[in-house]
């Protein structure tokens, strides 16, 4: 089935000159991008969308991290892209993630991992609703 999910790459992957990387991989894998742009995530934004984590140790300083610099945020497109793009993303820990995946090649953090992607086709929807305004996401041939 067709769908979209949502992408968001951490600073990390922008403080580190990893951006164009992973679109590329994206890209060459087949996957529509129909909308991408740079932001400064709010706070109230990051927790909720981190509120499955919010009891948890390392939640304050997780906002904290995706708040200090702006991220990419994408929206990609394409059969069955919520699971593709999480294969692709790899395990949470960049040390357990599989090699040939962007965590697995690029990260040795288990915060730092680079990117974060819809985990359902669910939280997919809520997350494209949540970083992208009417408008930002786009239908094209
Ligand atoms: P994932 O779906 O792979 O992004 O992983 P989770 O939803 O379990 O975790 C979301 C984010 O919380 C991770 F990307 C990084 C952060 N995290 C930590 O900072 N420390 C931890 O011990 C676990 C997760």
């Amino acid at each position: 089935m067709m769908e979209r999910t949502c992408a968001i790459l951490k600073p990390d992957a922008v403080n580190r000159g990893l951006v164009g990387e992973v679109i590329r991989r994206f890209e060459n894998k087949g996957l529509k991008i129909v909308g991408m742009k740079m932001e400064r995530l709010e706070t109230k934004k990051l927790e909720e969308h981190y509120a499955h984590h919010k009891d948890k140790p390392f939640f304050k300083g997780l906002v904290k991290y995706m708040a200090s610099i702006p991220c990419i945020v994408i929206a990609l497109e394409g059969v069955e892209a919520v699971e593709v793009v999480r294969r692709m993303v790899g395990a949470t820990s960049g040390r357990k993630a599989d090699m040939g995946s962007i965590r697995g090649d690029y990260s040795m953090s288990h915060q730092q991992n680079l990117i974060h992607a819809s985990g359902s086709r669910e939280e997919a929807e809520k997350e494209l609703k949540r970083f992208f305004k009417d408008g930002e996401l786009h239908n094209y041939p």
